[in-house]
């Protein structure tokens, strides 16, 4: 085995934005995308093309100066010092103050063997490590391995690596400091957190290409997500009627049938804005058409639904069928669309429809042709698009390597491959749209997919352990830049007891996409099926998360203007709290700035939670609760441990039965009393187009002034009229002041309790 590792410098040199360094072995390049982020880049290919798909930003020019002494070359910025030793090239990033963040373990560094190369780089003492978006095991990461291979993982369990998505980007915490580190390879990528090294090192690196990663220096774990989230980019507004509750099955197998389901939930009184539409919707399963006899007329179909207020999705999968006379079919192999072998044979591969095609997503005409074929979805109504199976799958898992998209291999694009399929979808799908949102959901991703796609964590399993998976992927998923995600509430394979599917309905509430979703041949899942107490129960879950929509929609601003996530493990606002780490604590999560969520499996009634620092009230109860130390609290299924940060400030609104409805034109804006003044970012637009990219959008800054005693909204920005006429504040915890509710005007309004 060919064996080097990274040795002397040979030369430096710089141009206005790069210093490049070269040693016998590759040529080291270091950019500065901003303060904090530096770019390093170690290849053996120095003349290759320098693409990323994840990345979306330019190095900043005219900004790199070092200096260099007989050992050592020190590039700063006013976020970073990167300290590099001549006599064997070892990275060592510090803060400006000169403290250790991150650096390459002396003996080792960079080292190739044959085509892999890997960074070795020391390990804290204290360190520990999150992120890695959509991957099993614990918040702490610390003493695990993983893999970065997309891959269909039904059934997959919680300790299954890898599954469907790769996101190579991690934070590192110790010594009360923090560090984000993205290795920007789409390749088979490995993490290993000191899992098998005697703690001595960790290692990352891939199969093949470039050891190229950006280091990131902020001191805030949020800090690290933003700047994460605007080199890689961030989520636009979903289209609201995504953000109510969504029901799907595998599949229901007639349009009557998901019209009956639809209006079953009008009848009950039970709010729901979404309907799916799985594979059996399809004619042989062929993509982009409609089955005939269960699906007859479409645009009926869809008109019906639109009539009871309902949205459709419907899935979409990449295998377009061999069969002559497909449109598809013909067009794709009539301009070479699709991947191949070496010769320019048309790969085939077996999936749903039988024997396949697979298009090749990485070119422009090719998701341009996809996209527009989403005509014959968007004609008669639809509005959702769920993009399934693109890891690729393909049945029994094995695409071999010589399969070709373009120019590139397959292990070369894999990863990327769900992306851009998303990618065409939403790029297709917007155009036909005409200016509405598209909503996108996708099994595969890679870094930078919230740029096209919510994601939702793929075959799930209807058990306990998977209720807190669940919670951990999502927040997991959160701190990678993905903010809108879901699980599939009530466990994809298998069916949930009465009690499972109550509790993780009232989790659903808290996640940021709520999908309830079944597979072929389990049980029905919709929330009448467990009898009438647990219908009211999972009611109840349905009703609060629309009258928290005003909050969530708000939190969505937030990520699309930040990167922070909906869903915010502990480890974002509370990064140095030993406790948050531990077994028992780490799947509690922030829902927003406002709602700490203490997620609890089926069967546990009363659960320990630990509340951080800082005064804390129960949701349900209004229970005052000191932070900074543990509680034994009941959680009985029909009241999920919901604790509101003191001073919180939390708009809600009546329930509804759909984002369409109106409701009673009150904005509620609930306050928890606490002694420190207090903000919200107030955000509201139609919800459905992309009117708020010229301005048409209300935003506005609630305070929270208790030494005042007012609730101020400050006065709009934007040109758009909220929906609600009226302002009600709520108070909770302060002793027995009613304030009225007034108009809900544009200036700035003050209100005295
Ligand atoms: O081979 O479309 O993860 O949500 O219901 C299974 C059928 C294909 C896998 C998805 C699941 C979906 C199912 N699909």
């Amino acid at each position: 085995m060919n064996f080097k590792i990274l040795g002397p410098a040979q030369s430096i040199n710089s141009n206005n934005n790069q210093l490049v360094i070269k040693t016998a072995e590759a040529e080291a390049q270091l950019t500065i995308y901003s303060p904090s982020i530096i770019r390093v880049k170690v290849t053996q290919q120095p003349d290759n093309a320098d693409e990323s798909f994840a990345v979306i930003r330019q190095p900043l020019s005219n900004t790199l100066t070092y200096q260099e002494t007989e050992a050592e070359i020190t590039l700063q910025t006013s976020a970073l010092t990167v300290r590099i030793n001549k006599s064997s090239l070892r990275f060592a990033f510090y803060t400006p103050e000169g403290q250790l963040l991150s650096r390459d373990d002396e003996r080792f560094g960079i080292a190739w063997q044959n085509s892999q190369v890997v960074n070795y780089r020391e390990l804290q003492p204290d360190e520990k490590f999150i992120g890695l978006g959509e991957k099993v095991g614990n918040l702490n990461r610390r003493a695990s391995s993983y893999v970065n291979w997309n891959t269909d993982a039904p059934d997959y369990g919680p300790k299954t690596d890898p599954i469907y998505e790769s996101f190579p980007f991690f934070i590192g915490i110790h010594s009360g400091r923090t560090y984000g580190l993205f290795l920007d390879n789409t390749h088979k990528s490995y993490f290993d957190f000191g899992a098998s090294t005697d703690n001595e090192f960790m290692w990352l690196g891939a199969d093949d290409g470039d050891l190229n990663y950006y280091f990131f220096g902020a001191q805030t774990v949020a800090g690290i997500i933003e700047d994460y989230t605007w080199l890689t980019g961030r989520m636009e507004m979903p289209p609201l009627w995504s953000l109510g509750y969504q029901q799907c099955r595998w599949s229901y197998m007639s349009a009557q049938e998901v019209l009956n389901i639809a209006a079953k939930f009008r009848e009950r009184n039970i709010p729901a804005d979404v309907m799916y539409c799985d594979i059996d919707y399809m004619d042989g399963y062929k993509i982009f058409t409609w089955n005939p006899d269960t699906f007859a007329d479409p645009k009926q179909f869809l008109e019906q639904l639109k009539a009871m207020n309902f949205k459709l999705v419907t899935i979409v999968d990449p295998g377009i069928k061999v069969e002559k006379g497909y449109p598809q079919y013909d067009e794709g192999v009539d301009k070479g669309y699709f991947a191949t072998y070496p010769n320019g044979q048309n790969y085939v591969g077996e999936v749903w429809p039988g024997r396949c095609h697979f298009p090749d997503f990485f070119r422009e005409d090719v998701r341009e042709w996809w996209g527009a074929s989403f005509n014959a979805l968007t004609k008669p109504g639809v509005d959702g698009f769920w993009n399934d199976m693109n890891e690729p799958a393909v049945w029994n898992q094995n695409m071999p390597w010589i399969v070709k998209f373009g120019d590139k291999f397959m292990p070369e694009v894999r990863n990327v491959y769900g992306m851009q399929m998303a990618r065409a979808t939403y790029e297709g799908t917007r155009k036909l749209l005409n200016n509405k949102r598209p909503f996108v959901l996708t099994r595969a991703a890679y870094a930078g997919t919230q740029r096209y796609s919510a994601v939702w964590t793929g075959d799930n399993t209807a058990n306990d352990d998977h209720i807190l998976l669940g919670v951990r992927l999502v927040n997991s998923l959160g701190v990678s830049g993905m903010a809108n995600v879901g699980v599939d509430i009530g466990g994809f394979s298998g069916n949930p007891t009465p009690e499972m599917m109550v509790r993780w309905n009232s989790l659903g509430t808290y996640t940021p996409m709520y999908r309830n979703h079944a597979i072929q041949g389990a049980d029905y899942r919709e929330p009448w099926q467990y009898g009438s107490e647990n219908e009211a129960l999972i009611k109840k879950s349905i009703e609060r998360r629309y009258e928290l929509l005003p909050y969530l929609y708000s939190v969505f601003y937030t990520a699309t203007q930040t990167g922070l996530p909906v869903c915010r493990t502990l480890a974002i606002d509370y990064t140095h709290d030993q406790a948050i780490y531990y077994e028992d604590y780490q799947n509690q999560f922030m829902f927003g700035d406002s709602l700490l969520v203490a997620p609890v499996i089926s069967t546990q009634l009363t659960v320990k939670v630990y509340l951080p620092q800082g005064n804390w009230i129960r949701l349900s109860t209004e229970e005052k609760l000191e932070g900074g130390r543990e509680y034994v609290v009941d959680s009985p299924l029909n009241d999920l441990p919901v604790f509101v940060k003191a001073g919180a400030i939390i708009p809600m609104q009546s329930v509804i039965q759909s984002t369409q409805h109106a409701g009673d034109g009150i904005l509620r804006i609930h306050v928890y009393q606490g002694d420190k003044p207090t903000s919200f970012v107030y955000y509201e637009d139609d919800g459905d187009t992309y009117n708020y990219e010229n301005g048409s959008h209300h935003k506005r800054i609630i305070n929270f002034d208790p030494a005042a005693k007012t609730i101020t909204l400050s006065a709009v920005e934007g040109g758009y009229t909220s929906k609600f006429q009226q302002v009600q504040v709520v108070l909770h915890g302060f002793d027995g002041n009613e304030v009225n509710s007034v108009a809900c005007t544009n200036e700035e309004i003050v209100i005295q309790y």
